[in-house]
């Protein structure tokens, strides 16, 4: 075996028409819309003037030819298979708007949150055909992500410290938040948060894959993570108030509003190294409120956050008690408070060493925040939930689920209450709050339960109401509007049904795209056929293009509630084909000292009672191929995928051992286990690979 590896097949013993059989690649259809993506577009457009001509020839033809003439024409053709599916013009459009035919690519990519499943899903848009899934909080066996002594290591770090039990092997994922670059999505890294175990991970979107996941040390539970334009910082808010630090602390009303707390934690990206920096990392101790979502501000409020809080009624339930229930007695008060967040005083303060250690992580107390101009209160009605900032950085959207209205802040109202101190009280945590009139520009009446609002190229507005399973576009005021006149409500939509998060193209940026929304809906109810009693969650692919909003689509999601998701243009993010060298570890994204760089390499070492091999997988076989240990001998097995073409992954795994490895072409992965039980296993390649793809495979003798 020569230096290179041979990326067509094997190189030695097989017949060549076999070589061309095993290195069979499908036509490179595909390439040409690779390479020219700007022709697709054009060819899109094309299609769809097409398409459209030719439903007008239909619908006229409806009118002046009998509906059996099929075959007549190709109009007359279309025309049949529209009535023969029963579709309406309406239909039609949607159709030749959405379909992506096949070799051609998607336009927008879809990273959106994979809800229970700890996962992220990956969709092409406007086909919203699903493309990848990201295992991230969960073991995921196709990409061997929590098998691997390097995926189980980013899985393994955070399970276990302070769960007690080392074994968390699943998340609640909620908001994926893009890297950015003066705010716009850069399309480097994908960050994501755990709402069950206070957990932030970090995807490199070169490999797709996870590096890094981060545990809070000092909260429960998290909501949200956002990222700051310049992807310092990502910020995590604690959903559920917890005692602080983390301990156990009795369930009543004094030790509640003694022991607990809320927090903003700002975790430190360090962009060379593509990781968090927990030593960087600071964090802002709030009232023991319920903290939502946040979102930095940008543009002219860079350096701030702003963050939505609800139960600030403090409630803690106790129905067995006879109290009211936690939803009762959150929903008392008319107002709760948005955080107004100086971070970037905040950060200078923790560089200055203000604040303290707690577990690791820099504290800055309730007081140095209230006493530092870094933390104020705004009133917002009424149990609010979307917390979302203008492109131009100028407003702050807020939704309050009891409330039929958007209320919006305007970020030089806020700064000019700070400074002319324009306070109706303190909490009685002593945080200044600024008076409601003093700081909100205007409140615009979409709907009944608004969450969250996004934003498209043309100045408008779109919010998701809960309620009415609608979405309400509007039209933002002039910069430093007051007085709700000049905020219009232009169109709503119905959606099925119950509508939590949406987005639009890069809706959360300074550089909003316009074009398409998507919906995503909590139920589906009738939307699909019923599986079982467990109904798919609902995505809806909306065009915004003009001046109403047209329903596209709709795409079920059978695994999980996928809350919020970030839409970017196809070419911003720039993913690896292959791995760059052979040897590459996807843990550290350098190249592994236990690489093999040829098949010729391969070879096993025993020392002690620790079997080390060093094995090259490459159409179709693995070298070595027979692997001898005696039962309590420690195996590490560093597997290299030689190959350098495209798509040619080899699966590994070892029969009875609850191992799958997957390596894509140029990957090592090293898996580490004692041979336990004593027999002759199959190993085999798990991805078929090629014609003799079942000839992967050799035996692990575990002896006596
Ligand atoms: S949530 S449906 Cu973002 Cu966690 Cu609002
Ligand atoms: Cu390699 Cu199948």
């Amino acid at each position: 075996m020569g230096a290179a590896p041979d990326a067509r097949g094997p190189s030695s013993g097989v017949a060549s028409g076999l070589r061309e059989v095993e290195g069979f690649r499908p036509p490179a259809d595909g390439r040409r819309a690779e390479a020219h993506p700007e022709g697709v577009s054009l060819v899109r457009e094309k299609v769809l003037i097409l398409g459209l001509a030719l439903l007008a020839m239909a619908l006229v033809v409806t009118l002046t030819v009998r509906p059996d003439s099929r075959g007549a024409s190709p109009s007359g053709d279309l025309q049949a298979l529209i009535q023969a599916r029963q579709l309406t013009p309406e239909h039609v459009r949607a159709a030749l708007q959405t379909y992506v035919p096949p070799g051609r690519y998607d336009e927008f990519l879809m990273f959106a949150s994979g809800g229970q499943s700890g996962q992220v899903l990956v969709y092409g848009l406007p086909s919203m055909r699903l493309l990848r899934v990201i295992g991230v909080f969960t073991p995921e066996p196709w990409q061997g992500y929590g098998f691997s002594r390097e995926t189980a290591g980013v899985l393994g770090t955070a399970a276990g410290d302070g769960a007690g039990d080392g074994s968390l092997t699943w998340g609640d994922t909620h908001h994926p938040a893009l890297s950015e670059t003066n705010g716009v999505y850069d399309g480097q890294y994908l960050f994501i948060n755990d709402k069950a175990n206070a957990r932030v991970a970090v995807i490199d979107l070169r490999d797709f894959a996870t590096k890094q996941i981060v545990r809070n040390p000092n909260a429960a539970s998290n909501h949200g993570a956002v990222v700051s334009p310049n992807t310092e910082y990502v910020l995590e808010a604690t959903q559920y108030a917890a005692p602080f630090p983390f301990r156990h602390e009795p369930v009543t009303e004094a030790s509640y509003n003694t022991h607990f707390r809320g927090l903003a934690t700002f975790w430190k990206f360090d962009r060379a190294r593509g990781r968090i920096d927990v030593a960087g990392s600071f964090q802002i101790e709030l009232p023991p409120y319920w903290q939502d979502l946040a979102d930095f501000g940008k543009l002219e409020s860079d350096g701030w956050a702003f963050m939505n809080s609800f139960n600030t009624e403090r409630a803690i339930g106790g129905t067995l008690d006879g109290r009211p229930p936690i939803e009762i007695g959150a929903s008392g008060r008319d107002m709760d408070y948005l955080h107004i967040i100086h971070w970037r005083k905040a950060a200078a303060l923790v560089a200055q060493g203000k604040g303290r250690v707690v577990n690791g992580i820099r504290v800055l107390s309730l007081k140095e925040a209230v006493d530092n101009g870094v933390l104020y209160f705004a009133p917002q009605p009424k149990s609010p939930h979307g917390n979302d900032v203008t492109p131009r950085g100028d407003y702050i959207v807020v939704g309050g689920k009891l409330d039929p209205n958007v209320t919006v802040y305007s970020f030089r109202m806020i700064q000019e209450a700070i400074r002319a101190r324009a306070f109706s009280g303190r909490d009685p945590y002593g945080v200044p709050i600024l008076a409601f009139d003093r700081v909100v520009a205007a409140q615009v009446k979409v709907g009944l339960g608004p969450l969250h609002t996004m934003f498209d190229d043309r100045g408008n507005a779109y919010t998701s109401l809960f309620l009415d399973s609608a979405v309400a576009k509007w039209t933002l005021g002039p910069p430093y509007h007051r007085g709700s006149a000049a905020w219009k409500l232009v169109d709503k939509l119905p959606v099925q049904y119950n509508i939590g998060h949406l987005a639009t193209v890069a809706g959360d940026t300074t550089r909003p795209g316009g074009r398409y929304l998507v919906a995503l809906n909590k139920w589906s109810v009738d939307q699909y056929r019923n599986v079982g009693p467990l109904f798919p969650q609902n995505l809806q692919l909306v065009d915004i293009s003009g001046e109403k909003m047209v329903l596209l689509s709709s795409t079920p999601v059978g695994l999980a509630e996928p809350h919020l998701a970030q839409i970017v243009p196809m070419d911003t993010v720039k993913a690896w084909a292959v791995y760059p060298e052979v040897g590459l570890n996807p843990a550290t994204m350098r190249s592994d000292p236990a690489a093999l760089k040829k098949r010729g390499e391969a070879r096993i070492v025993r020392r002690g009672k620790t079997v080390e091999v060093w094995m090259a997988a490459m159409r179709s076989h693995f070298t070595p191929d027979r692997i001898r240990v005696r039962r309590g001998d420690t195996v590490i097995l560093h597997i290299t995928n030689i190959e350098r073409a495209k798509d040619a992954i080899h699966g590994f795994a070892i029969d009875r051992h609850n191992v799958n490895l997957s390596l894509e072409p140029g990957e090592t992965e090293t898996v580490v286990f004692t041979a336990g039980q004593v027999g002759t296993f199959p190993f085999y390649c798990t991805e078929f690979c090629s014609a003799l793809h079942l000839e992967m495979a050799g035996y692990l003798e575990v002896a006596p």
